[in-house]
């Protein structure tokens, strides 16, 4: 049923055509392509009958077929108004054997960040967990992490707002405040699979996209708040897996898009990992997503933790 829409929408986008010519392309009758135009416009989208054969004239302002109206890159996109959490979603998503979805959600009831933390994810946010398969070790899923952190800050870049990384995948805005600048996203992966293979990846994204900073936790900011009015949500989820997608075929890019957008780097650091601290500079990151330390007395590279940037040392 979605690929049958996703593969209609991908001839609307074309351009106009008919019945006919669509039914012959998604191999369907045409009794069955009137239905699913018909959903479509349900749906908000606008499609005038022409003498060329159906046209779309406007697009919903965000849900699933709106995302996948235009999308460069071949996922499916499940949208909900509400979901406990769109990574718990795509667990079930990825239990029964789907890849390349997009679970979407306007608002999450119940959603997590890293070590089971809250995340707080009010309606008007972007709340996107991308189920995927890469095919790589799992030892270097932490590379498709970074991919996720630097597709973000990309999406937000485009939509006018200068953000920035602090290593592993925060998306912060600014330089004050005791994470290093105001939390603007957060990344959330999770997989599964063998030594070898990876079997599912999922990737949430949490953007706070169209919300007030009321509605956030305290030192967290939204794209609302900074650019003072609210973004097209639809061509941020589209920027966003195009280029997700794009670093995904071509992982060699990754670090160095994540240097460049990075404010880690070059920073004093304190690393918090489940049994030490350590405190050092920051001097680069390296594959697959390792951050390398300068401590007192020696180099090291630190694989999972939470960064805290220290006020620079003159
Ligand atoms: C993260 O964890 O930053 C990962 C967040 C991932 C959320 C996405 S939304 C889509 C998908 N579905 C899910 O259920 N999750 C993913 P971490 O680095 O552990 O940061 C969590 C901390 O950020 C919390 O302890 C709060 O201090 C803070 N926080 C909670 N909600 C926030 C928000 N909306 N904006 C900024 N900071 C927030």
């Amino acid at each position: 049923m979605n690929e049958t829409r996703r593969a209609l929408l991908e001839a609307l986008e074309e351009g106009p055509i008919s019945g006919p010519a669509l039914a012959d392309r998604l191999g369907i009758s045409r009794a069955a392509v009137w239905k699913q135009v018909n959903a479509l416009r349900e749906g908000g989208f606008t499609i005038e009958s022409t003498a060329e054969g159906y046209t779309v004239t406007d697009v919903p302002e965000y849900g699933a077929a709106a995302i996948e109206f235009g999308l460069a890159v071949p996922y499916t996109v499940e949208y909900h108004d509400a979901v406990d959490s769109t990574n718990t979603r795509g667990r079930e998503v990825a239990s029964e054997g789907r890849r390349n979805v997009a679970v979407v959600a306007n608002e999450q009831t119940a959603s997590r960040g890293r070590l089971e933390r809250p995340w707080t994810a009010p309606k008007g946010g972007i709340w996107c967990s991308i189920v995927c398969q890469p095919t790589v070790p799992a030892a270097h899923v932490p590379l498709s992490a970074l991919a996720a952190g630097v597709a973000t800050v990309s999406a937000c870049r485009a939509a006018g707002l200068e953000a920035h990384l602090k290593w592993p995948n925060d998306v912060l805005v600014g330089d004050s405040g005791a994470r290093g600048g105001h939390k603007l996203a957060g990344i959330l992966t999770e997989m599964e699979g063998e030594q070898d293979r990876v079997s599912w990846l999922i990737v949430g994204i949490g953007v706070n996209a169209n919300v007030d900073t009321d509605e956030l936790p305290e030192d967290a900011t939204s794209l609302r708040a900074e650019l003072g009015e609210d973004i097209d949500r639809r061509r941020f989820v589209q920027r966003l897996l195009e280029s997700f997608d794009a670093m995904l075929e071509d992982p060699d890019s990754v670090l160095d898009r994540w240097r460049e957008y990075s404010s880690t780097l070059g920073q004093q650091v304190r690393l918090e990992m489940p049994n030490r601290t350590i405190e050092g500079r920051a001097l680069d990151v390296q594959f697959p997503g390792g951050l390398v330390v300068e401590t007192d007395d020696r180099q090291e590279v630190v694989h999972a933790g939470d960064c805290e940037h220290l006020r620079a040392q003159r």
